[in-house]
């Protein structure tokens, strides 16, 4: 490494990123990859990543930033204890990813990536340095150029993996006009890449998945994965989709919690417990940041809309709007099937967003029993709304009827 690689990774260490890494700026490598899965429509309705200026911009990074020389990666771990199993496994709570558990990692990592970016301006000597941050949501493959970085490697479940850390990291990268690092040696290395640790024959996380979100391993199905359907697609979630999510209410873990090398995660990084502090390494031990991490379903469908916004300022949560929050909390109860939930669920027929409404009338199917099918049939009376109206007659035959 150069004495300007060691300086940067010093810095980006005392700015509280776990894992550092530099790769010179060009095309990801597996970029006809991520082709052939436009191409397969596996990106559902993330119609953003198939955007041509996007496209444009993945396969010539001069775009994003003129004179790009290199890109540093970083990772954020995020690795949480895990949940008691007896809390987890609780059809009356809903999960939430744990990456969710504290502060938006968008408002965390961005700050410090642009005073790193701000510290490269003092590094270039007599040449003006020009820089380009991005987390998450930036028109490059992020975890292609982390892997050719050295950050870890692509396991069967899409997953970027530390080989010692495992997969429980947030990625950020610089795009800087600045040169760091040898590239004649590391051009060499990356063509070469074949990672001495992988998945080898394990197919843990494939057979984990309750959604068959994986058509083939290093491949997954965006369109069935639970991460999409609770936060991305701001739709109807697909009827036949709904029973296996279980009590997913905000992402999904289950791929990431089976693999092996989870095992390798220490918990207690900078991460926040509770929701909206960053700052606490707090065991989870108390009964409160249990009801925060994986809270009692009937309290949320009780939430209003200040509660949503109160509650959800600093989360990632809340960039879905309480709508979609409710949608993803009525099938979370459809799959719980507790008539206790029916009184919660009936005023939500009468909700102002028709998502609402249409997904409370698909857990008082579920649940079933006379309170809910006459509050069904009363709401049928007045709803006007197509797809309401389908969910609230329930069945597929009789959906086909309805309208
Ligand atoms: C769209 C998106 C999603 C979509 C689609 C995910 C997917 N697997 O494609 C959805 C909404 C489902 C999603 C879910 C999640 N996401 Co997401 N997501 C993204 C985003 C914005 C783009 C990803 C993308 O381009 N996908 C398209 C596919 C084709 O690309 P890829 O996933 O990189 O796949 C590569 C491999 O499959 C490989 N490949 C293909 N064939 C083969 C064959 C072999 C042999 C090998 C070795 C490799 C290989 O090539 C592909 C191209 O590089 C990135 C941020 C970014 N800008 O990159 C975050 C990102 C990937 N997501 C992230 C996270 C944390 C998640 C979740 C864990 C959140 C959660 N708990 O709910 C889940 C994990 C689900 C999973 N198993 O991937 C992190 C991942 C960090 C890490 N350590 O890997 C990222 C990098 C965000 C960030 N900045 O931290 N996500
Ligand atoms: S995040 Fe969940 S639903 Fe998505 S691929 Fe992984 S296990 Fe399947
Ligand atoms: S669970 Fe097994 S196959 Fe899946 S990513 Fe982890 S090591 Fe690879």
């Amino acid at each position: 490494m150069d004495d300007l690689a060691t300086a940067v990774t010093q810095k980006a260490h005392t700015l509280g990123f776990n894992l550092v890494g530099f790769v010179h700026a060009q095309p990801a490598r597996r970029l006809d990859a991520y082709l052939r899965w436009l191409e397969a429509g596996m990106h559902g309705r993330m119609e953003y990543l198939a955007r041509p200026d996007r496209i444009t911009r993945r396969q010539d990074l001069n775009i994003i930033l003129p004179g790009v020389q290199t890109i540093i990666c970083v990772g954020l771990e995020y690795a949480t204890p895990p949940l008691p199993p007896a809390i987890a496994n609780d059809p009356s709570r809903g999960r939430i990813s744990n990456y969710a558990w504290g502060t938006d990692y968008h408002e965390v990592m961005t700050p410090r990536l642009e005073e790193l970016a701000d510290w490269l301006k003092t590094q270039g000597k007599d040449t003006a340095v020009h820089s380009r941050v991005y987390v998450d949501t930036g028109a490059i493959l992020e975890r292609d150029h982390a892997e050719s970085a050295g950050l870890g490697f692509t396991g069967k479940n899409t997953m970027l993996i530390h080989p010692r850390r495992g997969s429980f990291f947030f990625l950020g990268e610089i795009l800087t006009t600045l040169e760091i690092g040898d590239w004649r040696l590391e051009i060499e290395l990356i063509s070469n890449l074949q990672s001495p640790i992988s998945c080898g024959a394990c197919h843990r996380c494939l057979d984990a998945c309750p959604t068959n979100a994986f058509p083939q391993p290093y491949v997954l199905d965006a369109r069935r994965c639970i991460s999409y359907l609770t936060i991305e697609l701001k739709e109807w979630i697909p009827v036949e989709l709904r029973p296996l999510m279980g009590n997913w209410i905000y992402g999904c873990d289950i791929c990431q919690e089976v693999c092996p090398f989870n095992r390798f995660a220490k918990p207690g990084g900078d991460w926040g417990l509770e929701i909206g502090d960053w700052s606490g390494k707090s065991p989870i031990s108390n009964l409160q940041s249990l009801n925060l991490i994986c809270p009692p379903l009937l309290e949320l469908l009780s939430l209003t809309e200040d509660d949503f916004n109160q509650r959800f300022a600093h989360s990632p949560i809340k960039r879905l709007k309480q709508a979609r929050f409710l949608r993803n909390v009525c099938v979370a109860v459809g799959n719980w099937g507790s008539v206790t939930a029916v009184p919660a669920l009936i005023p939500l027929l009468h909700d102002p967003h028709p998502l609402v409404r249409g997904h409370a009338a698909w857990a008082l199917h579920q649940i079933g029993g006379p309170a809910a099918q006459m509050a069904l049939a009363a709401a049928l009376e007045t709803e006007t709304d197509k797809t309401v109206r389908r969910e609230l007659v329930g069945n597929d035959q009789a959906r086909e009827n309805a309208v």
